[in-house]
This record gives C-alpha cells, structure tokens and sequence, in this order.
C-alpha cells in the first residue's frame, strides 16, 4: 500500500531540512513498504511527464540533499517503512538490513548478536541505513572503520526505470568488473533508490580508554595525532577535537552538558582521545604513550575519563550541532584537508576574515584524524544585535553566504582539500561543485546519471 500525506503540519515534517534552511513543496509524501513498492512507484513517475522523485530517509542531513524543491512537482518516497533486518550472519560477520532501519536500531539489534555496527553520529536516533549509504556518511568512528562506503558490502536499488537491482552480496572480496555499490554510495539519491544493504560487522570493543586533552593550537593538536598513531600502532578509536568556540556554544544553549573539569579560559583545542583498552593491557608500550601525553608542548592538559566522564565529554561534542541550530544561521562548512595542511588552511583563512568581517567567528570542530573540518561560520558569534541574532544573522547571510562559501572554498582548494568530507552537496554545496570541479569531473558525472537516468527524475535539481 502507497500512503499520501495530506495534513500540512504531517507534510511538513517531511518538506523541511533539518537545519530549517531548505523548504519545499512536495506534491504527495509517499510511504511504500517493500522494495516491489518502490519499484511500482518508480516506474509509474518515469511513465508521467513532468514528475520527478526525492528519496528520502530519516531526514537528518545538513545539505539539504532530501529537500523538494517548491513547484509541487515532486513525490518524496521516504523510506521509513523498509525497516527490516533481514538477516544478521554472526560468521561472516555481517548484516543484511532495508533502508529505512534507523542507526540506534541497527546499533541495538547488533549488540544483541554480540557483534558491532561501526557507523555512528549524533542523529543516531533518525538517520537511517539508506540515507547515511546515499549521502556515504562519516561520523565518528571513522578513523577506525572507515566511512558508509567502507561498511557496505552490497546493496539493492531501485533503478530509474523501476529495475530492481539485488547486488546484496555479503563478500569481502569481488573482483567481477566495476564496483557497482560504489556509485551509488554517496550518489545522494540521483542514481538509485538504495532499499537495502549488506554490511560489515566487527567485534564490539569492550573496554577502552577515553582522554580529554587540551592542546596549545591546532598544529599540537595534529602532532599529538600523529604522535598517538604511531604509539599505538594505530590503535585508535577516536580522535575529535573542538576549539573554543564550539565548546562556548555548548555552554551558552546547554551550559549542564559541558563537564566541570573542561574551563574554557583560554584558546587551546580539546581533543577525546580513544582507544581500546586492551593496547596498553597488551603492554604495547604504556610507559611510551604517557611519554606523549606528559609533553607539555603538545599537550598541556590530559584527563583519562572514567566511564561518566567519557559519556560526558562525548556528551559535549555530540550537542554542538544541536547549540548550532538553537544559537541561529552559520554557513555551515564540512572541509576534507590532508592533515599537515590543516594549521596553514586555517591560519590562511581567518587572517583574511579578521579583515573582511571583523564580527564574525569560525566555530571550528570535528575529525581531526580524518582530516573533516567542520568548519562553521557566524557572522556576530558574540555580537549583541539589536534585531535580534538570528534574524539579523538571517539578513547578513542573504547577501553574503555565496560570497563567503566562496572564499572558504577557494581556500580548501588551494590547499588540496575537498569542500564535503561527509555532509554531501545536497542542494547547499551544488553551485559550489558546479564551480570548482573539473569540466572532466563533471562531464564524466553527467554521463554516469544519463545513462542510468535519461529522464532526469531521480533527486535531478541536486549535486551538480
Ligand atoms: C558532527 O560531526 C556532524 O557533529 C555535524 O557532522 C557537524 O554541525 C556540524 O557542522
Ligand atoms: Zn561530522
């Protein structure tokens, strides 16, 4: 069965992107419940001239990438109703999952088999296993398993002329032609309806061991990484960081969430630190790692956290998106850099917006060890405004965002980085894409979606 959503205040739930940026107008929300569903609807729009189609999962992304636009010519298929775990295979180690399960989900029924989901980030509650795979998400336990892509074994999609395509394959290895998971991985809906995927499994970590350490800058923050990389023979788990700024936020919407041993009196980085447990039990060398923490050129403050204190600095980290959206409009920036480029980029940039906007701040935080900035602009970070902030804010960004993204773009390529690390385009990044690919890049990028796609319905207004 196919269910419309008439009610408004039910469509809009649906029609606006969870940082309230992007509204649109669909012309019916509809639910199919199996992949047979799926197909029927996708081949009836590519029989109907004029109609096109936005998947759509837990509705959780920040590029705007599942968002209608407002010519009431869209159908949004939300996926939510295909949310089976169709088998988990404790040998193997994977699991075979439709796309609308959820990541806690996931998370929970894995736990019960004794093995471990990788994936996880703070939208845990309503991001689904299709739309992190379509939007190949990160999160943070990348350093040590890697992103969407590096988790999916396999998938079935819906192809734009309503094919089902079961790639549902559980190997490691499969080396039979082109990698075609992997196009649409990340492909953000416009290639296929991804209803289902196998994934990889891992064995939980039972014990380990969670540091808040506070860094000088943020070259000490990068050197401290390479440092614990090398120590521990990679063994890490995790290795975040926040600058003031992030963590100022925190404790001006959330001020319960920042733990007391965290003062931020002045501008060093903190950074959570992670590893398993069983690396120093192993006695890989515990004398060598303290030996790292105890530099005070590195590192002038380290914590081990007992198990409260972990889930408290996580706690921390995890509510900075949410401080983000009370506190009003960022142009918000998700930046991939080679790591040793990091300090210089970021010296780079706020030296030429100390001069162009004076009243505005970088709130700087993320994956450190992935090289993944989240590198938010706020034009009056800690301006009192008249108006208000956010409508002022709200008012600045209208004329400035493109210019802005512009130049914190242009700056991300010159030093070699990517302008998403995990976010996506979406319908935020696509002018930017179309702008700083290359004509090969995007030629090669149009051919893939019109030969899958001739007829241009699949999410066709986002991505480039
Ligand atoms: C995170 O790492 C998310 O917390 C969100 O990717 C980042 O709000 C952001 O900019
Ligand atoms: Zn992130």
């Amino acid at each position: 069965m196919v269910t419309g959503v008439n009610e408004f205040s039910e469509i809009e739930h649906f029609s606006i992107d969870w940082r309230k940026k992007f509204y649109g107008k669909p012309l019916a929300v509809l639910f199919p419940k199996d992949v047979n569903e799926v197909s029927c609807l996708i081949t009836l729009v590519n029989r109907t001239a004029g109609l096109s189609i936005v998947p759509q999962g837990g509705n959780t992304g920040l590029a705007g990438g599942a968002t209608p636009n407002n010519e009431g010519n869209q159908l949004i298929i939300s996926l939510k109703r295909l949310n089976l775990v169709r088998a988990v295979d404790f040998f193997n180690r994977t699991l075979i999952a439709e796309a609308g399960c959820t990541l806690i989900e996931l998370q929970k029924v894995i736990e019960k088999s004794k093995l471990y989901f990788p994936l996880d980030f703070s939208s845990r509650n309503s991001a689904s296993l299709g739309g992190l795979l379509a939007t190949n998400a990160g999160g943070l336990s990348v350093l040590k398993y890697g992103t969407a892509k590096d988790c999916c074994l396999g998938l079935e999609v819906v192809l734009p002329n309503g094919e089902i395509w079961n790639g549902l394959k559980t190997l490691r290895k499969d080396n039979s032609g082109y990698s075609l998971k992997d196009l649409f991985i990340g492909s953000e809906g416009t290639l296929g309806v991804i209803t289902a995927a196998s994934m990889r499994l891992f064995s939980p970590v039972e014990e380990k061991y969670t540091y808040f350490v506070k860094t000088p800058n943020l070259a000490s923050a990068i050197e401290l990484f390479g440092q614990i990389c090398h120590k521990t023979q990679d063994n890490i788990l995790a290795f975040e960081f926040m600058e003031k700024n992030a963590i100022d936020l925190v404790t001006r919407h959330f001020p319960e969430r920042v733990p007391h041993f965290i003062k931020q009196d002045t501008n060093y980085v903190s950074c959570i630190v992670e590893f398993p447990a069983t690396y120093q039990k192993e006695g890989c060398n515990i004398n060598s790692l303290s030996e790292v923490f105890l530099n005070k050129r590195i590192c002038s403050y380290q914590k081990k956290c007992s198990e409260k204190e972990g889930k408290e600095v996580w706690c921390l980290r995890e509510s900075i998106t949410f401080a983000s959206a009370k506190d009003g409009p960022q142009v918000k920036n998700d930046i991939s850099l080679p790591i040793s480029k990091i300090p210089d980029f970021v010296k780079h940039i706020t030296r030429k917006f100390n001069q162009l906007y004076p009243d505005g701040s970088f709130i700087n935080f993320g994956h450190i060890g992935d090289g993944n900035l989240h590198f938010n602009f706020a034009p009056f970070f800690n301006k009192v405004l008249t108006k208000g902030k956010a409508a002022e804010t709200a008012d600045f960004l209208q004329n400035k965002e493109e210019t802005i993204r512009g130049l914190i773009n242009d700056a991300v390529v010159l030093y070699d980085g990517s302008i998403t690390a995990e976010h996506g385009i979406g319908r935020l990044r696509k002018s930017e894409n179309v702008r700083l690919k290359s004509d090969v890049e995007l030629e090669m990028m149009r051919k893939i979606k019109h030969s899958l796609d001739p007829k241009n319905i699949l999410n066709p207004e986002i991505l480039f």
